[in-house]
């Protein structure tokens, strides 16, 4: 289906909102979610993050603690009656069950963090208001995931095997969820078929979060995990995959997760539409979770480890995590807990140190300062890939507000 077109902002939103009934928000799921440690930025649809200390506890993420994105109402389906259907645009068109899916393929297991486009959307709103749910930091988790290689069902679906088929440049590989979206009939997206194609990508269809059959909020029965690359890609409750000339029409990789320059706003953003890529590749990010503006102050004659997260786009590894005490002026260099991950290094993990391999779980890092964090320290972290890329000192504000990776930083003096 093409887009459709709007007048004003106004009216989309108006279409949008009338499309989305509250009935179907009767039958959310509850033990999923644990409200102790989940900020609620949405109760319909639901949208929650975890507090930042809770967050970097774990190495593997809780799914009770697991960030929750959604753009509608949780879908309750039967696996009894589940069904995927993949399409090959002027090939075949295959149906396959759920015990087909988890029986005709090898098992994959993967390390692989979520991270939302909007994570920290709070800083670049504080530039200037920006339109989305207003997420803090929290917008990332990590998770093992468990399922087959999204091109091992492909291939058997009629996708060529082999890697010089022109399928492999230039097409792209549509994903359509099952279930209601706010702003479109379903929620849908697309990634390039030179990643879902390459077994390398570890592109999953999962069944499995942390050893557990995948909670309703995060899929269920059957969700994609495209790693590497932002979360709106991985689309929950997966209905249809199509392969296909071009990307996917659906407004969320169309109209939103995009970049936008700064001079668009709310009346003009349709200029930037067809100019503008959809993102797909997350850019090098790190976060300061312990300690917050909002938890009581350190003692400043006491040893205090400053811990965190960071991670880069496409599986490049972080080499470096900085962290500062005076704003950025000298720099500390933290210790960097860097898990087992790709499906290649977690069979033989001697592979997981080698520059090929694919780092698609998030660094955790922790900082010790012996002589205590000064009543005055304005803490900063940045982080460093493998490819040298850095983070801003300063947000650049869009409109849509993603992609902020600004310096992250921690004024000490505003600690209770
Ligand atoms: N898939 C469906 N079907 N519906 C959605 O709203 N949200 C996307 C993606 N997949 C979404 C979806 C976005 S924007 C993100 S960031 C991730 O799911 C969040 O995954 P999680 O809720 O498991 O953390
Ligand atoms: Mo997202």
């Amino acid at each position: 289906m093409a887009p459709k077109t709007f007048k004003s902002v106004a009216e989309q939103d108006r279409y949008y909102k009338s499309l989305a009934p509250t009935f179907p928000y009767l039958n959310e799921p509850t033990a999923s979610r644990d409200r102790d440690v989940l900020l609620v930025r949405a109760e319909q649809p639901f949208n929650a993050e975890p507090r930042l200390p809770q967050l970097v506890e774990h190495m593997v993420t809780p799914v009770t603690r697991f960030f929750k994105r959604n753009h509608g109402p949780i879908p309750t389906l039967d696996p009894a009656n589940y069904t995927l259907t993949i399409q090959v645009v002027d090939g075949p068109t295959t149906v396959w069950r759920l015990d087909q899916l988890q029986m005709q393929f090898d098992t994959h297991e993967v390390m692989a963090a979520v991270q939302c486009a909007g994570n920290r959307r709070d800083g670049l709103n504080r530039v200037n208001k920006v339109k989305g749910v207003i997420w803090g930091p929290g917008t990332i988790s990590n998770a093992v995931w468990s399922g087959v290689k999204l091109r091992d069902v492909l291939v058997a679906s009629g996708v060529p095997a082999d890697p010089a088929h022109s399928t492999y440049q230039q097409w792209h590989v549509d994903f359509k969820a099952y279930g209601l979206s706010a702003e479109d009939e379903c929620y849908g997206s697309s990634v390039f078929a030179s990643k879902a194609l390459n077994p390398h990508e570890d592109v999953l269809l999962a069944f499995k979060m942390n050893g557990q059959v995948l909670p309703r909020d995060h899929g269920y029965p059957c969700r994609v995990i495209v790693p590497g690359v932002i979360g709106a890609r991985s689309v929950k409750w997966l209905r249809t995959v199509t392969v296909q000339p071009h990307e996917s029409l659906s407004f969320y990789q169309r109209r939103d997760y995009k970049v936008l320059p700064p001079q668009a706003n709310a009346t003009n953003l349709a200029l930037y539409w067809d100019t503008i890529s959809a993102l797909q590749a997350m850019n090098v990010q790190s976060v300061i979770c312990e300690p917050t503006e909002d938890s009581p102050r350190p003692l400043d004659n006491q040893p205090y480890t400053i811990k965190g997260y960071a991670i880069s786009g496409g599986g490049c590894r972080i080499d470096r995590v900085d962290v500062s005490l005076d704003n950025g002026k000298t720099w500390l260099v933290a210790r960097l807990f860097r898990p087992v991950s790709s499906s290649a290094a977690r069979r033989n993990p001697e592979l997981n140190d080698l520059p090929t391999t694919k780092h698609w779980a998030w660094t955790l890092w922790a900082c010790q300062v012996e002589s205590g964090i000064p009543k005055n320290a304005v803490l900063v972290c940045r982080a460093w890939d493998a490819n040298g890329n850095t983070q801003p000192s300063e947000p650049t504000w869009n409109y849509r507000g993603v992609m902020n990776n600004s310096w992250f930083k921690v004024d000490i003096a505003k600690c209770p």
